[in-house]
């Protein structure tokens, strides 16, 4: 089929979603909600909602004030992304840039949280994504419910995985996706998303880029410098450099190291606290692709202002916005585009679950390889 018949039929489709099931905002519905009626009303039809209140018992809710933090965790060392403008895991002069990977005690991090100004031009985030519930913080694991009973049920096994949030109100998480059923919880604050439908993949434009990272210089003490450095290309500098889980983040497994790194990944004991076990050894990080193509395929449109001068397709896309609150959770189904914005200090608490190989993934990775076979969208990356 040529291009301009494909187009038409992504239009068709993308329509149909919109006309019959995709809305323009995500429902909220009212705790309690049962294993059956999640299941039913949003998983099976690959939809996000909103629970009302659903770890409003948590706790976590009341506890989880910086005091307590400082009491509970204050000395330990826990990983933060530091960048020069709060833009982590996206396009910058070229690059598909990470953060810096900064080591400091809780107690340091909450002041900076509490007075941004004492470390001028540096934006901190704790996103590292690659279990740190169950390791660094794991001291918190206490005040909540590992994994949400109804959707555990629902889901048929325990999350692969839980994660804690925290950050400047300037840190965005960029239009990304991840094949994970996402459970996502606010603890403190607010969390703004923008979603778009796994039907939009033909109007979200990736471009793939060298992968690099941000390195803080010295600079003065008032405007500290961050260079990017580009990562090594060779195989083995780029399995050297993800060697292990905690400096893996999950979500570039898909665009690094190719879909086979999805089922490694996947953790074997879901008795432990989850995301612990995610060892070295259970990480064998095979690249994909030519040797020397340390290259990421990255979504490379602002979804808050998008240039529809330069992508004007994107057009064709349905943004779905919602803001999640303290007590409430987002199901954020597996391969949802996702970007994210937070109230200054807001907490968070995700968890991931395995997604299903289903009819949902056999569609979606049709729609992904129809795209990569045109000239529509050449740079989206196979589905995971
Ligand atoms: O909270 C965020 O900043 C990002 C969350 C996210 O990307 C995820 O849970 O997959």
């Amino acid at each position: 089929m040529d291009d301009v018949k494909l187009l038409s039929c992504f239009k068709v489709l993308s329509r149909e979603a919109k006309d019959l099931y995709v809305r323009r905002d995500v429902p909220v519905v009212e705790c309690p909600i049962s294993p059956l009626e999640f299941y039913r009303d949003w998983v099976s039809p690959n939809l996000p909602v909103v629970i009302k209140g659903a770890v409003k018992h948590w706790p976590a809710i009341v506890k989880w004030t910086n005091a307590y933090l400082r009491h509970t965790i204050g000395e330990k060392i826990v990983q933060v992304a530091a960048t020069p403008n709060g833009f982590a895991d996206a396009i910058a002069d070229g690059y598909f840039v990470m953060p810096e990977e900064r080591q400091m005690a809780v107690k340091d991090f909450l002041s900076v949280m509490e007075d941004p100004d004492s470390l001028p031009g540096t934006v901190l985030y704790v996103q590292s994504q690659n279990g740190n519930l169950g390791g660094d913080w794991a001291a918190l694991v206490k005040d909540i419910e590992l994994g949400l009973p109804w959707a555990t049920e629902a889901f048929g096994e325990a999350p692969s995985a839980a994660n804690f949030w925290m950050g400047d109100k300037r840190a965005v998480t960029s239009m990304h996706r991840d094949p994970f059923e996402n459970i996502y919880c606010v603890i403190r604050g607010h969390k703004d998303f923008i979603l778009h439908p796994p039907t939009d993949l033909p109007w979200l434009p990736y471009a793939t880029l060298p992968a690099a990272r941000y390195q803080s210089t010295k600079g003065s003490l008032t405007e500290p410098e961050f260079k990017i450095v580009p990562l090594a290309t060779d195989c083995e500098s780029r399995t050297e450099i993800f060697k292990n889980a905690s400096e893996m983040p999950e979500k570039y497994s898909e665009n690094v190291l190719g879909c086979d790194k999805i089922s490694k990944l996947s953790v074997a004991d879901h008795e432990q606290v989850p995301g612990t076990n995610l060892d070295e050894d259970s990480l064998q990080c095979e690249p994909v692709g030519d040797v020397g193509t340390s290259l990421v395929p990255w979504i490379c449109i602002d979804p808050d202002k998008p240039n529809f001068k330069l992508y004007p397709m994107y057009r064709n896309g349905t943004q779905v916005k919602v803001r999640v609150h303290e007590g409430d959770v987002l199901f954020l189904p597996a391969h949802w585009f996702h970007h994210v914005k937070q109230s200054h200090s807001c907490i968070a608490v995700n968890f991931w679950y395995d997604v299903r190989y289903d009819h949902r993934y056999a569609y979606q990775a049709f729609i992904t390889s129809l795209l990569q076979n045109s000239s529509l969208n050449t740079g989206c990356p196979p589905l995971c």
